[in-house]
């Protein structure tokens, strides 16, 4: 297995596309996803548009259906949702289906659809992606870190190094056997750094600034916390996330 880490869905290859793509939006879309499906939703569906997810949920159930938009962080008119995994309970999701557009998160996903296998990467359920990817042992791993509007963020890349950093942990590999790219060093560095600190990373990271400028400090502190979901989503058909 080789790992690459982009920092951004911009900076990521699409030609050819990876064996395993694992997106990550800690703050908040691969977080809230993980947490829709632990919730019992039936599945999440990306939007990178509003109107389009807007015109598709049309056509669902409405006793069945959610829509969640986020856009700089606030929730976009005419959702049920913003884009908070705290919003997500059992008894608010259960058998659901969410359609959800975010200001990047959605995007990366889009990013990488293609690829065999997409799968959402977070802090929370940091440890079912790396039995998921010890188990498979895909050949070629691409970490896509989702960044703000085109731009590197601290959040993404700390938990790609936590990825990183669990599957040294739990083989016999050494980092520069395993790191594709220079990136998926850094990545290691950069986590070693805040293992320990990772909610004041949130709140020193400039979208961490935002969120909490909106009020948002319990997200962030929920966010930083490591495998504390039991969930993988992963896509069965272009934009739409299950629990494997
Ligand atoms: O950019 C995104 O996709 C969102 O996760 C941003 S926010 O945390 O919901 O503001």
């Amino acid at each position: 297995m080789k790992v690459f880490v982009y920092h951004t869905p911009e900076l990521t290859p699409t030609d050819p596309m990876p064996a395993c793509a694992v997106v990550i939006d800690v703050l908040r879309a691969t977080t809230t996803i993980s947490a829709v499906l632990a919730s019992g939703a039936e599945a999440v569906q990306a939007f990178s548009n509003i109107d389009e997810l807007m015109a598709v949920s049309d056509r669902w159930p409405s006793a069945k259906r959610l829509r969640a938009g986020e856009r700089g962080g606030a929730k976009v008119e005419g959702c049920d949702f913003g884009n908070s995994p705290l919003e997500y309970t059992p008894e608010r999701v259960k058998d659901c289906r969410l359609f959800l557009s975010t200001t990047n998160g959605t995007r990366a996903l889009q990013r990488v659809e293609t690829a065999p296998i997409v799968i959402g990467g977070a802090l929370v359920n940091r440890r079912t992606v790396v039995d998921f990817l010890l188990d498979r042992q895909p050949e070629t791993v691409y970490l896509v870190g989702s960044g703000w509007q085109g731009s590197f963020s601290l959040e993404d890349t700390v938990c790609a190094g936590s990825i990183v950093a669990s599957l040294l942990a739990q083989t016999e590999s050494k980092l520069v056997e395993l790191a594709g790219n220079d990136e998926t060093i850094a990545a290691v560095a950069l986590y070693e750094q805040w293992r320990d600190r990772l909610v004041d990373l949130m709140a020193a990271a400039s979208h961490g600034q935002r969120l909490l400028g909106l009020g948002c400090d319990a997200d962030l502190k929920y966010c930083a916390r490591e495998d504390i979901l039991d969930v993988l989503p992963i896509q069965k058909e272009k934009g739409v996330l299950v629990k494997a």
